[in-house]
């Protein structure tokens, strides 16, 4: 691959990458209360992209007083009138698009391709499907005028920063609530140009406030005695601390986690299109998605072919300058998280896997990891238990459609799974039996806001998207 060091002048200039950033409190950009901040870098080239405020508890507290105070006004707004910003954001995150998608690239190290067509049209989409809600949340079954359920704390991981915070902004808002939101200390500079659209379209202070820092910062907005509802994502680990933090306070809290997703492909399956589908599974955002299909289960009779395919297709993968529009895989987000999938890597090597990437070029600088495929897998082993959320795809075979059944439901995760057969009576069958949140069906990592999207298991509870995915941010929860 050819790799370009320097992301392009014009490309920087395109996402006006400011030298710093501060905190968005009650509609206005303000200084942390200490003056903290911190760096944050691109993973493709290791370049200091930008300085960002730490927020402590101070500005936690102050972002918590905009939201509860807001939270009075906004809360009771007509629907017609709340649906009219979200109408007004969908627009605006449009409008912005190329900018949003570039500075996402750059922070984040994903390919612009994914955000220039995932990542911001879906964020937009998530604020469209929302706005259309705001005035009819009744029709919804949810009862009359129902109520929301106060000041939300959000707390998102680096994964899909815009993304995670169309999420998790949209529903509450539509419903009627306040945000204060923190984004993920590696990717928090699309929140913040996310801040600057609130702005432009006359959202009143303090219904959506940012603050930036990292665990801490985190931890004390999921304490804050203020915070009426908690909505996490990110590590099974901190989720699980947070739900320990959270007991008897009377919070409401929805907990989006880990996965480890099979994506398993029967004998009857459309071959081509089923790769397509494992290529996409694993190695789509470097694989640092949590729904990722990180363990391919093959029907013992194509094992071979699917194995010799697979390395055809992945040999055609271009790893590189994730502002390239033409790269398929970009770089690790952090250097800490290219640890973690080398670790894990290691031990998948150590436990007796096959381990094999295709011949890849790694650029000098910033954070890679070649994408790897391990057979003779076995099912115990760390990279068939534990998620890796990085290129790296676990192979294992079964015989008949319970042995998959049964492999598949073999990990502490439940949030998602993949289908591959001509027969349909065989995959509503499957998708009957996955103890999985989200089973899909001869495709892969397929997202939609009208499907609720969450976990069994240790993969979290709640939903996310649908009307499910409103239940979450009213009172009266049940739907
Ligand atoms: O997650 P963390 P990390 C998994 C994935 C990855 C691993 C570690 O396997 O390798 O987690 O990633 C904030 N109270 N996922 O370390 O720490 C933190 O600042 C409140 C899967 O990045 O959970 C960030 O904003 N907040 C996952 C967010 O939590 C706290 C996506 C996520 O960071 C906190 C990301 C605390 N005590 C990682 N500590 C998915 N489900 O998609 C940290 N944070």
């Amino acid at each position: 691959p050819t790799w370009d060091y320097a992301p392009a002048p014009e490309a920087r200039d395109l996402a006006t990458v400011r030298d710093a950033y501060r905190l968005f409190v009650d509609g206005e950009f303000v200084d942390p209360a200490e003056g903290g901040s911190f760096a944050t870098i691109s993973p493709a080239t290791e370049e200091h992209l930008a300085d960002v405020a730490l927020a402590t508890a101070p500005d936690v507290d102050r972002a918590v007083a905009a939201a509860r105070t807001a939270f009075g006004t906004w809360s009771r707004l007509p629907g017609a009138e709340r649906g009219k910003y979200l109408f007004r954001i969908a627009r605006l995150l449009q409008e912005r698009a190329r900018e949003l998608a570039v500075l996402e690239t750059l922070d984040n190290g994903k390919p612009i391709r994914e955000t220039r067509d995932v990542d911001v049209p879906t964020a937009a989409a998530h604020f469209f499907y929302h706005a259309g809600w705001a005035d009819k949340l009744e029709w919804a079954g949810l009862g009359h005028d129902p109520a929301p359920v106060g000041v939300c704390g959000q707390v998102i991981p680096w994964n899909f920063p815009l993304l995670m915070l169309a999420w998790k902004v949209a529903p509450a808002l539509a419903c009627g609530n306040t945000v204060v939101l923190k984004p993920a200390e590696t990717t928090p500079l699309s929140a913040l140009l996310f801040a600057e659209i609130c702005q432009q379209a006359d959202l009143p202070p303090g219904v959506v406030n940012i603050v930036t820092g990292a665990g801490d910062t985190g931890a004390a907005l999921v304490a804050h005695p203020d915070v009426d509802k908690v909505a996490f994502t990110g590590s099974t680990a901190v989720g699980k601390a947070i739900q320990r933090q959270l007991a008897g306070t009377g919070k409401r809290l929805t907990l989006e986690l880990g996965g480890k997703a099979a994506n398993i492909v029967f004998d009857d399956a459309p071959i081509d299109q089923a790769i397509e589908g494992i290529v996409d599974g694993i190695f789509f955002n470097q694989g640092h998605v949590c729904c990722a299909g990180s363990r391919l289960l093959v029907q013992e009779s194509i094992h071979d072919l699917v194995i010799d395919k697979l390395q055809q297709r992945l040999g055609t993968l271009r790893l590189g300058n994730p502002l390239d529009k033409n790269t398929d895989i970009g770089a690790i987000n952090s250097r800490d998280q290219l640890e973690r999938i080398t670790t894990l890597v290691d031990a998948g090597e150590a436990e007796g896997a096959q381990r094999w990437s295709p011949a890849c070029e790694l650029p000098e600088r910033g954070f890679w990891f070649a994408p790897t495929v391990f057979t003779d897998v076995s099912q115990s082993s760390r990279i068939a238990q534990e998620e890796v959320f990085g290129p790296v795809l676990s192979v294992l075979s079964f015989r008949t459609a319970e042995e998959a059944v049964a492999k598949a439901n073999n990990t502490p995760y439940g949030l998602s799974a993949g289908v591959w057969s001509e027969k349909g009576s065989r995959i509503l069958w499957m998708a009957d039996q996955l103890r999985a949140g989200v089973v899909w069906a001869n495709t892969f990592n397929r997202f939609d806001p009208t499907s609720p999207f969450g976990g069994y298991k240790e993969s979290g509870f709640g939903r996310e998207g649908g009307i499910h995915g409103l239940a979450a941010y009213l009172q009266q929860e049940d739907y």
